[in-house]
């Protein structure tokens, strides 16, 4: 077993297919697993067609060994461990050691083999999203095959035929699967290395997980009301950020495998759609962004010239997932004096706080959590508490970002003058909206009232 953690710096460490090709051409390919959540350098390919290798946003690709032109691969389904941030972990089922499971990355027009060995205990099967192939290929439990028993192993065999952004997941138990975060990201490479070549290709897939404070397994039973927006798995503050030398063509790749949208928005940069599911966008037909939403089951790919340095926030658009796991039942106490009542319950309950009257910030609070618990709104950041989580991480804008130097540069120093500032002059009145409606106590409403022989009752 070849195992491959954490560098983003050796890009020569990485290449495990070289090692793989010892084994006999009769056995499966070599086994090739992941530890830790450590967004790994680019595989750039050791034999067959060059690309323009991908970089998966705390995650890997998988090494490969040719086979008589056939480019083989071996995934095995089983029970793993992921990090979410520091200081969470939980029972997931992946592949290859992780969840997500590793990246395929091949060439258009490729020969591919793919050994999928089951180590989970219940049957499984995997289901090659968007991809063109024979119907006894597509990996539906019961519709095109049986499923793959618990200790066996199945072999899917097909032309890589278009080049674009496809995933891969379950068509068996899918509820319970794809809640359990086995899923994993797919890029066909065009055959011509030049088309449409960015400088820096991200990828991740999106992820959703109801796992309750305290507990390590996700409720697999849930359909809407998860709690953890996950990116490839990860949640801020344990999504990795994007890095890029100013000036970069930048692509983003995304899979929606959650039971939602997410409208992921972009800051200080305009982008264009240029791929969906179906493939590539020609030029004339793009579109420009600063938010797209992506819809259940549904691929996108972005693109846009890093123009501008700084820290840019990438996140979903829906605030409750830019959060990790919170009770749901909480009523909003803006305005509510709760002194007398926490007087109270203190003496019931000693460490009881009263939250909520200023807003929900946090920042300033350290509130005792249970184990295996990460706070709903994280993340230090240089101004303080960036009280987010979820689905949020950054791109990295740097004038001295090298060409294919992905490591993280620390915090964006801003040049003199351009940072807000608190005004300490004199401060001229604000305009304010007109006096009518307002719903302060004691403020008698200018509503209109019901006349005469137009009531409803
Ligand atoms: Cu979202």
């Amino acid at each position: 077993m070849v195992s491959r953690r954490n560098f983003l710096s050796g890009a020569a460490a990485l290449v495990g297919a070289g090692a793989v090709s010892r084994v006999g051409a009769a056995s499966l390919p070599e086994l090739v697993t992941m530890e830790g959540a450590a967004t790994q350098a680019p595989l750039l390919p050791s034999n067959g067609r060059p690309f323009n290798p991908v970089v998966t946003l705390n995650g890997w690709s998988l090494p490969w060994r040719m086979n008589n032109g056939v480019k083989e691969f071996h995934l095995v389904a089983e029970p793993v461990v992921r990090e979410f941030a520091p200081g969470m972990k939980a029972n997931l089922w992946g592949y290859n050691g992780q969840s997500p499971g590793p990246t395929i990355e091949v060439v258009e027009g490729d020969r591919v083999r793919i050994f999928v060995t089951n180590r989970l205990p219940e049957e499984t099967s995997i289901h090659w999203h968007g991809q063109r192939l024979p119907a006894g290929m597509d990996g539906v439990t019961g519709l095109t095959q049986p499923g793959i028993p618990p200790g066996k192993t199945f072999v899917y065999e097909f032309e890589a035929k278009r080049p674009g952004t496809f995933m891969y997941h379950p068509h068996a138990d899918e509820m319970v699967q794809m809640a359990m975060g086995m899923m994993g990201f797919w890029v066909t490479h065009p055959k011509n290395i030049n088309f449409m070549k960015a400088d820096r290709d991200f990828v991740f897939l999106l992820s959703n997980y109801d796992i309750d404070p305290g507990s390590y397994t996700p409720k697999t039973s849930t359909m809407l009301d998860f709690n953890l927006w996950a990116i490839n798995s990860r949640v801020f503050p344990g999504v990795d950020s994007m890095n890029v030398r100013q000036g970069d063509r930048v692509r983003i790749r995304m899979g929606n495998l959650t039971m939602t949208n997410h409208p992921f928005h972009l800051h200080g940069h305009e982008f264009v759609v240029t791929g969906t599911d179906g493939g590539w966008i020609r030029p004339e037909a793009r579109w420009p962004e600063v938010t797209m939403d992506i819809g259940v089951g549904q691929m996108r790919a972005i693109e846009f010239d890093a123009t501008d340095p700084g820290d840019w926030p990438f996140h979903c658009h829906k605030s409750h997932h830019t959060m990790n796991a919170m009770g749901h039942n909480v009523p909003t106490m803006i305005g509510v004096d709760q002194k007398e009542a926490a007087k109270k319950i203190n003496k019931l309950v000693p460490d009881y706080m009263a939250m909520g009257e200023r807003g929900g910030s946090m920042g300033g609070m350290e509130m005792p959590l249970p184990e295996n618990t990460l706070p709903m709104m994280t993340g230090e950041g240089p101004f303080g508490n960036i009280e987010m989580g979820g689905m949020f991480t950054t791109v990295k804008i740097r004038r001295d970002q090298k060409p294919g130097d992905y490591k993280d540069p620390g915090w964006y120093k801003h040049p003199a003058g351009t940072v807000a500032y608190e005004w300490k002059g004199d401060m001229p009145a604000a305009p304010r909206a007109p006096e009518t409606g307002r719903s302060v106590p004691g403020v008698e409403l200018n509503v209109r009232k019901p006349q005469g022989g137009h009531s409803n009752h």
